[in-house]
Parts: C-alpha cells; structure tokens; sequence
C-alpha cells in the first residue's frame, strides 16, 4: 500500500491519490471501530493507554461466561459506558460523514463496530451496527425489547444490578454482541454487501482484530474495490490495504469532504 506515515500522525492533507478516489466514487462504504469516537472521548478497546480492555478482562465482561458468572459487575460496566456515550458529542469525522451523504455527490453508507450512537447524533443513516447498541437493552432471557428507564449512577459502580424484563422478570442485558455470540442477523451480510457494491471503502479508527468485521476490507479488495485505511497508528489491515493515510477520524474525514 501506498504510506503516508512519513507525514505527521495527525496530518489533514489528503494524500492526492485518496481525493481523487473520493472524488470519484458515486458509492463510499465507510466501516468505523472505536477510533472514529476517539476523539469524542470515548475509550477505544486496544492500544491506547487508557484503553478499555487495558484495565478490564474483555473475556470477563463482554461474553456470555462473563454474564452468567457476574451479571452485576457486567451491568454496572455497561451502565458506566451508557453514561458515557450519553455524555459525549459526535466529532468533527461523524459530522463530515453526514455532510457527504447530505452534499449528494456520493451515497455514503456506514458500517460500524461502535456501539454508540454517535453517527446517528451526527446525522448520518447507519446500515448496520454489526455489534448491536449499547441502549438496545433487551431481556437476556426472552429477548423482549425493554422500555424502561435504564438507572446510570453518577459514579461508576463496582456491581449494579439489572432491571428485570417487563415480560418474563428475568435481568435485561444491553442490545451489544458478546464474543463467541453471532452477530445481529442480517447485519453482516449488508455489510458485505456494502463492500461489494461500491466505489471505495474507507476503514476508519479499528485494529481489524475482531472477526469477521475484519474480514470486509479483504472481501472489498477482492472484488477489486479500492481500500483506504485512516487510522494514526499501524494495524493488523494496514499490510492488505490499498492506501494507508495515519491520520486522525476527527482531522482526516473533514479535510477529505471539504
Ligand atoms: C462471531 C461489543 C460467530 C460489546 C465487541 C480466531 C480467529 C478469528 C476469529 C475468532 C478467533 N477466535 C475467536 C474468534 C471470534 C471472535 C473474534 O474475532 N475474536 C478475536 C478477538 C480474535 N469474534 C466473535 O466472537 C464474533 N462473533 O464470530 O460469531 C461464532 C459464534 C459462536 C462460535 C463461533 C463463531 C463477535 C465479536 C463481537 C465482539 N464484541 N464488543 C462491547 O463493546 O462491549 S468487540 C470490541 O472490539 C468492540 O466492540 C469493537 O467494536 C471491536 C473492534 O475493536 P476496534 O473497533 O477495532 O477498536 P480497537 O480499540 O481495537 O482499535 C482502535 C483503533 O482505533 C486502533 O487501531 C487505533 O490506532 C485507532 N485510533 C485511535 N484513535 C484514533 C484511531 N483511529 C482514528 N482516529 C483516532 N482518533
């Protein structure tokens, strides 16, 4: 791939080979992970300090084990990051994904990692949240959507136990994809669908760690779409990539819809 990381990490240039792709395309697949919210101060999972899963054992908390062994400590770790994603704005990359979409030049369609709901804030349509979403809280049991009010201490908690199911009374869990559990039907297909009709795909803001999201830049290449990866640091997709640009979500997507 062709590598701007001489440039700086957060360099807005766009690399003249990446406008012109964008330029181009009458159809954009953007598929986004935990960097794109970075910069509105949500933790990412890996890498960074801070990180989330630097601090807590993923396994332990987002897996159906996790659950059944501790379901108040998972809960109060979902309602803190339901506080958090509450009381974050979308960023500047969000809102220039809705501009795009809403300029008309090129139809821009969105799969995401992210359980927030920070595209949405910004104005875009998401086809698919591939991991569910945080405030898609559902019973564990039954799976009924629950309608009430979720509780989010001010402080976060230790262990905090679920609200009960209207339906069956058993502990509601959030609407997220645990690992080792299958992803929301229908969910990947459209992504992978999105990959293969399209002009240009823009990886933004993941480590291509977690499959089979991490699969879909692979799948777009192979149809012979073109892939760009916007992303400050190194990541296990850089390598297969088309064009790689280190650069920020919040610096890089503006400067390109410009
Ligand atoms: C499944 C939701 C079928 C909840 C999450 C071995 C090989 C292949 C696959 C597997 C395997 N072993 C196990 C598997 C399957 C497993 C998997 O992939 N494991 C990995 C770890 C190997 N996958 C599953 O289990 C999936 N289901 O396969 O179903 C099945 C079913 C049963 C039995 C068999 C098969 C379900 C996976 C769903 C996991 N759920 N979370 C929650 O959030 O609590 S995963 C979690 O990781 C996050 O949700 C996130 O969406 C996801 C990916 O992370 P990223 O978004 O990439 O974030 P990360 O922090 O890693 O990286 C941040 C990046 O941003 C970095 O690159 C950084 O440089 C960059 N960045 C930082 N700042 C910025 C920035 N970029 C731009 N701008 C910035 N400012």
């Amino acid at each position: 791939p062709s590598d701007t990381s001489s440039q700086a990490a957060t360099d807005p240039v766009v690399p003249p080979e990446i406008l012109d792709l964008a330029r181009a395309a009458r159809r954009v697949t953007v598929l986004t992970g935990a960097g794109m919210s970075a910069e509105s101060g949500v933790p990412t999972f890996r890498g960074a300090e801070g990180s989330l899963w630097e601090e807590f054992d993923p396994i332990a908390l987002a897996s159906p084990k996790g659950w059944d062994e501790d379901p108040e400590l998972v809960w109060a770790w979902y309602a803190w990051r339901m506080g958090l994603a509450r009381g974050v704005d979308p960023n500047a990359g969000h809102r220039a994904l809705a501009q795009w979409a809403a300029a008309g030049d090129a139809e821009v369609v969105i799969a995401t990692q992210n359980i927030d709901d920070l595209h949405e804030r910004a104005g875009s349509d998401v086809l698919a949240h591939v991991h569910g979403s945080l405030f898609a809280v559902r019973c564990s049991m039954c799976d009924a959507p629950y309608t009430g009010e979720v509780d989010i201490p001010a402080e976060p908690v230790q262990r905090l136990e679920p609200p009960l199911c209207e339906e069956c009374g058993e502990y509601v869990r959030p609407g997220v994809v645990w690992f080792g559990e299958m992803l929301p039907e229908g969910a990947f297909d459209a992504a992978v669908d999105a990959c293969l009709e399209t002009d240009l795909v823009l990886v933004v803001g993941t480590s291509g760690i977690v499959y089979p999201f991490a699969s879909l830049p692979d799948i777009a290449r192979g149809h012979g779409v073109p892939v760009v990866e916007i992303n400050p640091a190194d990541t296990e997709l850089s390598e297969g990539v088309d064009h790689v640009w280190r650069a920020t979500a919040a610096t890089a997507l503006p400067a390109l819809v410009e």
